[in-house]
């Protein structure tokens, strides 16, 4: 029985029946590679109302870091209100935790390894389509405001917006001299004070101008916050100084090596990116925390600005707005301080939609959902087919179902995740990890070291690695056989490599026993020679 006569036998209602048909069929869709297309064509979708959609992204915001999901130190009364008033999508996920391979692949619809933006220091290959080429080519008014960081070269306007305000690789969260510019429509302006509300009044002004109720519209809103140097608005500055902070159990300074951790894992924590040298300052990690949730104050101010415009503008219950974080960060868990590997605080991100007229308030959507369906996604809502060539998948339809449909509908079962070496931050190497609902599986290629397998339903926080117990050797040869079967089948047996380019953060305190490796796991120990040789 197909899940098209099942809801039918259950005299769904039609709505119902045409969001799962949609599914079933974009689904289907995805069982092959197809090659990016050298040509733009938008296909509409037959007797579908294209929808005004509002895409919200900040940058390094950590899934847990919401006030409604108790966090401590956040406070963000706006995208609690969002989640309240639409779906927060809870198992949210990028396919690489990095800002450039993260944005590339919700700009293309493409994992890491179709799009080859591996690292943050250049610009896309030639040939990248971008979704918002399709949505103009259907003549819908397009804009993008902020980061938008592929590539540190220039800010021109890239192809697929009628608006353009943005600047080069991070941008500043004040301008940095009276010289300072931003680039608006390939025009040189002064950047006017604290970066969060001047890309919010951007969005605001770009809303005003979108009249023509005959024209939809597509506002990418792009924060340069909260990536570090963490620097909060004035009116939010030390708000959180005397806030209790605790470390979390993952951040304990192991001694020894008996709990099987990579090599890897233990030599970060004193690194660029580790706890105990974290960005080469001497700083707290709870001093960055705070500061960081202290800037994440405006982005928050942010949604609530342009969730009110919709109101003004009377679109606010039909227009589709989505939140989401390029990538997680971690603030001492598993003794480190960044993103870019594969463990849970840093490649969950948070996400938050709401369409009051189509999505109920306060859904949760439990599927695991990826930058890489954002493309899709927005495509669909604006009445457009999924080009055939993206890897993602559109969860829009999946947000309008009651629970119990939801429940029922084919989804990803597991979800593949990549991170590429690179040259600046050494630290990090090359991994693949595939999480399903009840393991997680990582392997470090290219290093001999140990890779990793949680139960992440027991032990959401990873600290037990299973890889070396005998009774789990079965389920992690399915999981290796799955990933890497995933990976040939999606395009990904090839490692996309580039030149060293930039710094090289290498350093080490040495009064952090600095100048000693980690030692290997216990695994790897034996006290006897293994074989004899006649
Ligand atoms: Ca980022």
């Amino acid at each position: 029985m197909t899940l098209f006569e099942n809801a039918s036998r259950r005299t769904l209602p039609a709505h119902t029946i045409a969001v799962l048909l949609t599914i079933c069929l974009v689904t289907l869709a995805d069982a092959q590679v197809v090659p990016v297309p050298s040509t733009v064509t938008a296909v509409r979708k037959e007797g579908t109302k294209p929808r005004n959609v509002v895409f919200i992204l900040s940058d390094d915001h950590r899934y847990d870091a919401m006030s409604f999901m108790g966090h401590p130190l956040a406070k963000t009364p706006h995208m609690d209100a969002m989640a309240k008033n639409g779906a927060h999508l809870k198992n949210a996920f990028v396919t690489t935790s990095l800002c450039s391979p993260s944005r590339a692949s919700i700009l293309t619809g493409l994992y890491t390894f179709r799009h080859r933006v591996i690292d943050n220091q250049r610009a896309v290959p030639e040939g990248t389509l971008f979704f918002p080429q399709y949505l103009q080519k259907a003549g819908y008014k397009t804009g993008f405001i902020g980061k938008w960081h592929m590539g540190h070269a220039n800010d021109n306007p890239r192809p697929g917006f009628d608006y353009w305000f943005s600047f080069k690789g991070q941008g500043k969260y004040y301008p940095p001299g009276p010289q300072y510019t931003i680039n608006e429509n390939g025009r040189r302006v002064p950047q006017d004070g604290y970066i969060t509300p001047l890309l919010t009044r951007k969005a605001i002004e770009f809303l005003e101008q979108q009249t023509d109720r005959d024209q939809p519209f597509f506002l990418y809103l792009s924060h340069k916050a909260v990536h570090d140097p963490f620097t909060p608005e004035p009116q939010y500055k030390d708000s959180l100084q005397d806030q209790l902070f605790e470390f979390p159990t993952s951040s304990e300074l192991l001694k020894n090596n008996l709990k099987n951790r990579p090599r890897w894992l233990l030599d970060q924590r004193n690194s660029w990116h580790g706890m105990d040298f974290a960005l080469h300052t001497g700083q707290s990690v709870e001093g960055f925390y705070k500061r960081y949730c202290e800037a994440l104050r405006s982005v928050d101010d942010s949604i609530g600005a342009v969730v009110e415009q919709l109101k003004k503008m009377g679109i606010h219950d039909e227009t589709l707005v989505i939140y989401m974080g390029d990538n997680g960060f971690m603030f001492g868990e598993h003794g480190l301080f960044d993103k870019r590997v594969a463990y849970e605080t840093s490649s969950r991100v948070p996400m938050l939609m709401q369409c009051p007229s189509i999505i109920e308030g306060g859904s949760v959507i439990e599927q695991v959902v990826a930058n890489i369906d954002i493309a899709p996604t927005v495509m669909q809502a604006m009445g457009l087919k999924k080009p055939p060539h993206m890897d993602g998948q559109s969860f829009f339809a999946l947000a309008q179902l009651p629970l119990a449909q939801r429940k029922t509908l084919p989804w990803r079962d597991y979800f593949l995740y990549a991170y590429y070496w690179e040259q600046n931050y050494p630290q990090t190497p090359t991994h693949f990890s595939l999480r399903g609902d009840q393991y997680k599986y990582t392997t470090y290629y290219g290093l001999w070291d140990t890779d990793e397998l949680f139960d992440i339903r027991a032990d959401p926080m990873e600290q037990n690695n299973l890889i070396h117990l005998p009774k789990f050797a079965k389920i992690k040869q399915k999981m290796q056989d799955r990933l890497y079967g995933m990976m040939a089948d999606l395009g990904g047996m090839e490692i996309p490599m580039n030149p060293p380019r930039g710094r090289q953060q290498n350093k080490r305190l040495r009064d952090r026993d600095g100048v000693k490796a980690a030692d290997f796991p216990e695994a790897f120990i034996v006290d006897e020679p293994l074989r004899a040789i006649e």
